[in-house]
């Protein structure tokens, strides 16, 4: 990056804040963006800003200034009170973009209180940002909690370079129009100098939405990874990025003693049968419902499964105060129990259902060893756990059965098993036949889809999106 130096912004700050026997102390946090974006950050003496998701009762200036010393980097504290968390994050972020951008309307509220917050909490994040912005810093802004910043940074008079990465989808006009606030929140957008999606279909969308709604904003460039817009004076960048994962390090952990026994204890348990493994975050864009309903289809179909396979699936509590999410906490377990009920024998339950996290050893431990990997998202902006999955199967004998609304299924679909999780009985099929794989084909296509993951891991991402928005912009 030359001189400069990078400073991100993202909703969470990358560290875990906890006490223990009264004394307060941080530590950093886990995930897909600290593992990218902290090596960079600390190797340059970077900045990272965000909310430490706990109140102002913590001596946090203390522990911000000691963690900069141990760790070599800064982090910029915005602090928040209830009824912002309540209308900024759980309200317009969660119960309004977070469904209208996963393509499902239904579960949409649109309330202008909540919309005020967001664009106040956003001035907010602006305003930690240009404190620790100096002129040699780029800004990189993430997900759908901070589409604003970028716009309240440029009224601040902030004129360094901005990029910005959307995780979740950008959905089409259609779908988009009926925000309320479609404009102002589209004319924000375009005061970033790139802004990054993670699919093709996300960008031709974002870039359809653009031009539609904002008169006068027009295509001028199209290259391979980015096309570049006109609004006004200036020349936008809009690219696709699809995320990914560290793939040496689930590589490496797969091959860890430790994983290597809990995997086989997960084994012997199961007295071979083959393991078909969800894990999901408790979310109705994940098909959940849709996933058990395909299984017991399976069960229908095929006999032969009975006794000889096992759904485990592992759902993690999220969201736990939103009625949404402890409905759908209450529709999965009466349909786990209806369909366990329905076809368990002595010796052989169906359905094995996990409702809390796995810790990283026995989390690898299951990607190694399950047979089939079932990853069936109604809507996904990417979806790791697919990737994940894939740099565990270090023995090439697992299965990827993606949804094609997942954002990875453009890197990984020419060799899972792709299916529309809205089509019970096509996914039911691909269950039989990810069942019924031999072993050289499981092999052949395991072997492909971890190439892909290697050759395009996150450090690549890291690498492609901040040689995008350092490009000279062409002339127009
Ligand atoms: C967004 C977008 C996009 C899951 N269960 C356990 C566990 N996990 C970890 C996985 C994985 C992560 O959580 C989930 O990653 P996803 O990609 O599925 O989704 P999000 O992070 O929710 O959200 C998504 C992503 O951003 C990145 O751009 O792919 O589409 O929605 O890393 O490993 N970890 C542990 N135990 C579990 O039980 N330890």
């Amino acid at each position: 990056m030359d001189d400069k130096r990078l400073l991100v912004v993202s909703n969470r700050l990358p560290i875990v804040v906890s006490e223990q026997e009264g004394n307060w102390q941080i530590t950093p946090g886990s995930g897909g963006l600290v593992t990218a974006l902290e090596p960079v950050i600390r190797g340059q003496g970077g900045t990272w800003v965000g909310w430490p998701g706990c109140d102002s009762s913590v001596p946090l200036d203390e522990l911000l200034d000691h963690f900069r010393q141990e760790q070599g980097y800064q982090l910029g504290a915005v602090p928040l009170g209830d009824d912002e968390v309540e209308r900024y994050y759980r309200g317009f972020s969660n119960e309004t973009l977070w469904p209208l951008f996963h393509d499902l309307l239904g579960h949409c509220h649109f309330s202008g209180t909540n919309w005020t917050t967001y664009q106040e909490v956003n001035r907010k994040f602006a305003a930690a940002t240009a404190d620790l912005a100096d002129e040699d810093h780029i800004v990189w802004i993430h997900d759908y909690q901070l589409a604003l910043v970028g716009h309240h940074l440029r009224e601040m008079g902030v004129e360094q370079t901005l990029g910005y990465f959307l995780h979740i989808p950008f959905p089409s006009l259609d779908l988009f129009r009926r925000l309320p606030w479609k404009e102002e929140l589209m004319r924000g957008l375009l005061d970033y100098d790139l802004l990054g999606f993670q699919t093709l279909r996300d960008r031709r969308n974002f870039v359809q939405c653009a031009t539609a709604l904002i008169p006068g904003v027009e295509t001028v460039r199209r290259h391979r990874h980015f096309s570049v817009l006109r609004h006004g004076e200036r020349l936008v960048r809009v690219g696709h990025f699809p995320i990914s994962i560290d793939f040496n390090e689930f590589d490496q952990g797969a091959r860890s003693h430790e994983v290597d026994e809990a995997a086989w204890y997960l084994h012997e348990n199961l007295q071979g049968r083959q393991l078909v493994l969800g894990i999901d975050r408790l979310d109705y864009t994940k098909g959940l419902p849709e996933r058990l309903y395909a299984f017991e289809r399976a069960l229908e179909m095929a006999p032969e499964l009975h006794g000889n396979i096992t759904l485990l699936q592992v759902v993690v509590p999220s969201r736990t105060l939103v009625p949404d999410y402890q409905n759908l906490k209450e529709l999965l377990d009466r349909e786990v129990g209806r369909i366990n009920a329905r076809f368990s024998q002595s010796g052989w339950v169906p359905i094995h259902y996990i409702y809390r996290s796995l810790d990283r050893t026995q989390l690898l431990a299951h990607y190694r060893t399950s047979e089939v990997a079932f990853i069936t998202p109604l809507r996904d902006g990417m979806n790791l756990v697919a990737k994940e999955y894939c740099a565990c199967s270090i023995d090439n004998n697992g299965v990827l059965l993606l949804s094609e609304f997942a954002g990875a299924a453009d890197q990984l679909g020419q060799h899972a098993l792709l299916v529309n999780p809205y089509d019970l009985d096509r996914t039911a099929g691909a269950i039989i036949e990810a069942f019924k794989m031999p072993t050289d084909e499981r092999r052949f296509r395991m072997s492909r889809l971890r190439n892909e993951v290697k050759r395009n891991d996150v450090h690549r991402w890291v690498g492609r999106f901040l040689n995008v928005l350092q490009m000279p912009l062409p002339q127009g």
